[in-house]
């Protein structure tokens, strides 16, 4: 094909593309992330950072937007609001639905090495509080996260009761979840510890993605989140 039947080609298409509405469905949408891809380097490589966002991340929301038509109960709730009535739905709603909200607070916690700030005085001290010190809650989160059989994420939460705690859940469940065997409160800090997430750089060495990943951490953003509960 000719250079000028080509663009000729894209250019219809463009047109097109315009002239239709947009889908009915496409009711969730994926976050960019709020960094550049290579941003997190050396911790976590851009080539893991765009597959893992574009790719996974995209699909999570592309998969439960194609739920909405057989769910049309999910338009009427916000995505957090969802995860807390995740048992009244689909198998494929929990697993997408769980996904989209796991990876958009993923992104947010994460931030250039050195532009995390600390931990606010008062998180702090609820740190202090449940785990004695800071280092005690990393070395019990580490060993959750390394633990943690198979594909799944490890969590900061802040329990119904006021207290800090380290959980764990498969899949893309999450802390948020009205289901049973999970312990719920609200997330402040969730590592995704699936190998996508650093099989790359790490392969096997989920441990060394761990320690490594502290660096990343935007404590600006958890600050917030334990303000907020
Ligand atoms: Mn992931």
């Amino acid at each position: 094909m000719a250079r000028s039947q080509l663009l000729s080609l894209l250019a219809s298409l463009v047109l097109l593309l315009g002239w239709c509405p947009l889908p009915a469905w496409a009711d969730f949408a994926l976050p960019p992330l709020p960094y550049a891809s290579e941003a997190l380097e050396p911790v976590i490589d851009a080539t893991t950072m765009s597959i893992h966002h574009d790719r996974h991340h995209g699909a999570y929301v592309a998969n439960l937007n194609a739920q909405i038509a057989a769910n049309p109960g999910l338009t009427e709730l916000s995505l957090e609001a969802l995860q807390g009535q995740i048992a009244d739905f689909p198998v494929a709603v929990r697993n997408n639905g769980g996904g989209h909200w796991n990876h958009s607070q993923f992104w947010t916690v994460m931030g250039p090495v050195g532009q995390g700030g600390k931990p606010s005085t008062q998180l702090l001290k609820a740190i202090n509080a449940s785990f004695g010190s800071l280092e005690s809650l990393q070395t019990e989160f580490n060993k959750t996260a390394a633990g943690h059989f198979g594909s799944g994420w490890a969590w900061l939460i802040r329990k119904p009761d006021g207290t800090l705690a380290i959980t764990s859940t498969a899949n893309q469940d999450n802390p948020l979840m009205n289901l049973e065997g999970i312990e719920r409160g609200t997330p402040l800090l969730g590592l995704d510890v699936w190998e996508h997430a650093y099989y790359l750089k790490y392969q096997n060495r989920r441990p060394d993605y761990i320690a490594a990943w502290w660096d990343l951490v935007n404590w600006n953003e958890v600050n917030r989140r334990f303000a907020a509960v």
